[in-house]
């Protein structure tokens, strides 16, 4: 089996990462790793930076992603500023309270919104396999659900039912989620290579 690091400080996106990949070795960074400043411009070259930083620091091959909430709305914002649209140093929830505040008024069918992740596994020889996974659906008007993460009670996937993110059991998000598809495929890719 290969062995990569996971780089990642979120233990919300480590679970889910950990239950979709199976086929390799994941291991985790330590806990008193820095991370990296996201300063790239895009979903892609921030997951680059992240597991760069483990395998300049580690040496080892690295697993990343970087994710982005892109609404329609607010011309695809948050996007890649997703973890710190409300601020710096915003909670989930400041997150949250933003976007409902920011679409205040928006009506049902303008709420429209996709998650996207970039997954990445980077080699220290520098080579990389990418992988993408979208998911397409709607911001509700309020928080919904106890489960999930991040921006996951106000997301509804375009699906029968019309749970949130947040209502949905931890195996049915990641059937269908941006980051179940982006890592299925990059786990094909893998088995391939
Ligand atoms: P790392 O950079 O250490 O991986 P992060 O929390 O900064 O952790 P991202 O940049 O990929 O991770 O994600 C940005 C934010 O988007 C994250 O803080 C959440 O608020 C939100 N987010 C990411 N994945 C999500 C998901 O599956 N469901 C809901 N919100 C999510």
């Amino acid at each position: 089996m290969r062995i990569f690091v996971l780089a990642t400080g979120n233990l919300d996106k480590v679970m889910e990462i950990a239950s979709i990949i199976r086929s390799v070795d994941l291991l985790r960074r330590p806990d008193d790793f820095e991370d990296p400043e996201e300063s790239g411009e895009n979903l892609l070259e921030n997951a680059r930076i992240k597991a760069k930083a483990v395998v300049d620091d580690m040496g080892a091959a690295a697993i990343a992603d970087d994710t982005g909430l892109e609404i329609d709305a607010l011309g695809g914002a948050p996007g890649v500023n997703s973890s710190r649209f409300a601020g710096e140093s915003a909670t989930y929830f400041d997150n949250v309270q933003k976007v409902l505040d920011d679409l205040a008024g928006v009506p049902v069918e303008r709420r429209t919104a996709r998650f996207r992740t970039v997954a990445i596994a980077l080699f220290p020889d520098g080579r990389e396999i990418v992988a993408e996974g979208v998911v397409e659906g709607r911001i509700t008007v309020e928080p919904r659900g106890e489960g999930g993460f991040g921006y996951d009670p106000i997301f509804e996937p375009l699906k029968p039912g019309n749970l949130t993110f947040a209502e949905m059991g931890f195996e049915e998000k990641n059937e269908i989620s941006h980051r179940g598809i982006a890592f299925r495929k990059l786990e094909d890719l893998l088995a391939r290579d």
